[in-house]
């Protein structure tokens, strides 16, 4: 499912006073260049949008304060970044020594997941002055820093004379974008684990309908709307109970299929059971599987900027569909303690969950149960039993 968006990436250009961030910003954004010195105050943004292959996006350039005593805004405005542009005067010294500060500095403040691989981007200004004669720090001592810190892409630039500027922000933004397909990892763990709880409503949905067809169209309408489909589906087989129905065990009505399906269903029942126990334990190790995957590679999930409008969207329709299913749950848990430890479980861990929980009712089935008894509460089995064998017989 690819959505498609305006990408805002946020950019953060830290290094010493002088070294010509803005100035660098100016010539990027503006296409201007002013010789006069004005200290930057505080922190300020501008935007520039570009276009990287087929794909629209924002840059937000944050230019900060290189003298300290003019950092009134504090560091807080680091979070959230998706690249760090560190800035040197070719000419200074000392403004190439303090690169080690603010790369620490940075990665302290900002507190990336990964602190190893968030992107950087080294820019080694002003080699227009004095035609390079007047330079202290050579490309090779720049490159070689770079190397130490793990390849960080590096540019000579001059903002005076526009060399390198647009080729410099272009790599940054190139850098930010594949920063930002990480952080779309938990969206593509929270897809999966949507919709393998979507199969185990298939597999009810499927059980229940009379005809292939409409199981196929209901299930069609499940991948495409999620818990929109799932709400009503419920609905509707809520109002075909009948008054009767709703007297005797209306949960019963509810979880089991049209009756005329019950003799087709007798041969190859157990050969179906074996197949869904495989079904789900495999889908149940995949997400489980996915979940460590993208916690090593993008930690733990508990972070605003992960929080995107359709992440938000997709949980909504995610906890929907678990509680059907928790519903489910407690219907057939014979104890209330049983039923809440599930459904946290469930809320916790997701389609892990149900996955676990549809193969140990699997398991519980012999060769000879119906399907229908692992749709049921444990303790209305008998009963219902009866009850289908008094409709069977005439
Ligand atoms: N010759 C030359 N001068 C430059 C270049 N870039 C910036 N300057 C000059 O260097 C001075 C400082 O530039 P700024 O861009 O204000 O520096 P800054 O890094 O933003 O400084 P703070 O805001 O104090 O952190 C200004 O007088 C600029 O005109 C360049 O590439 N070549
Ligand atoms: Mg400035």
């Amino acid at each position: 499912m690819s959505v498609r968006r305006r990408t805002l990436l946020k950019v953060i250009v830290l290094g010493d006073s002088g070294v010509g961030k803005t100035s660098l910003m100016n010539q990027y954004v503006h296409k201007k260049f002013s010789q006069q010195y004005k200290a930057t105050i505080g922190a300020d943004f501008v935007t520039k949008e570009l276009q990287i292959d087929d794909k629209l996006v924002t840059l937000q350039i944050w230019d900060t304060a290189g003298q300290e005593r003019f950092q009134s805004l504090g560091v807080a405005f680091y979070r959230g970044a998706d690249c760090c542009v560190l800035v040197y005067d070719v000419n200074v010294l000392r403004s190439f020594d303090t690169l080690d500060n603010w790369h620490e500095e940075f990665l302290k403040q900002a507190s990336p997941s990964d602190p190893k691989t968030f992107p950087f981007i080294l820019l080694g200004n002003k080699i227009d002055i004095d035609g390079g004669n007047s330079r202290v720090v050579s490309e090779k001592k720049a490159r070689d820093w770079c190397a130490s810190r793990g390849n960080i892409p590096y540019f000579e630039t001059s903002a005076k004379e526009d060399l390198n500027v647009d080729a410099a922000f272009f790599c940054v933004a190139k850098t930010a974008l594949a920063n930002e397909h990480e952080q779309d990892m938990w969206m593509a763990a929270t897809l999966v684990d949507f919709y393998i709880n979507v199969v185990a409503l298939s597999a009810w949905v499927a059980y229940k309908e009379s005809n292939w067809i409409s199981a196929a169209a209901w299930i069609i309408l499940l991948v495409c709307f999620g818990s929109i489909t799932t709400c009503t589906y419920i609905v509707l087989q809520l109002f075909k109970l009948s008054h009767q129905d709703s007297l005797q065990d209306p949960m019963c009505h509810i979880l089991l299929r049209h009756k005329n399906k019950d003799d087709i269903e007798r041969n190859g029942k157990f050969s179906f059971v074996v197949a869904a126990r495989v079904l789900f334990s495999t889908l149940g190790c995949l997400m489980l599987g996915t979940l460590i995957y993208t916690l090593l590679i993008d930690g733990l999930p508990f972070r605003k900027e992960l929080l995107t409008p359709w992440m938000a969207a997709t949980l909504v329709d995610f906890y929907i569909n678990v509680v059907a299913i928790s519903v489910w749950i407690a219907y057939k848990e014979s104890g209330w303690i049983g039923a809440f430890i599930w459904i946290v479980l469930l809320i916790c861990l997701g389609s892990i969950t149900t996955c676990s929980y549809i193969v140990i009712q699997l398991f519980q089935l012999s060769s000879k149960d119906p399907l229908y008894l692992m749709l049921l509460n444990g303790g209305s089995r008998n009963g219902f039993k009866m009850l289908v064998t008094s409709q069977v017989t005439p």
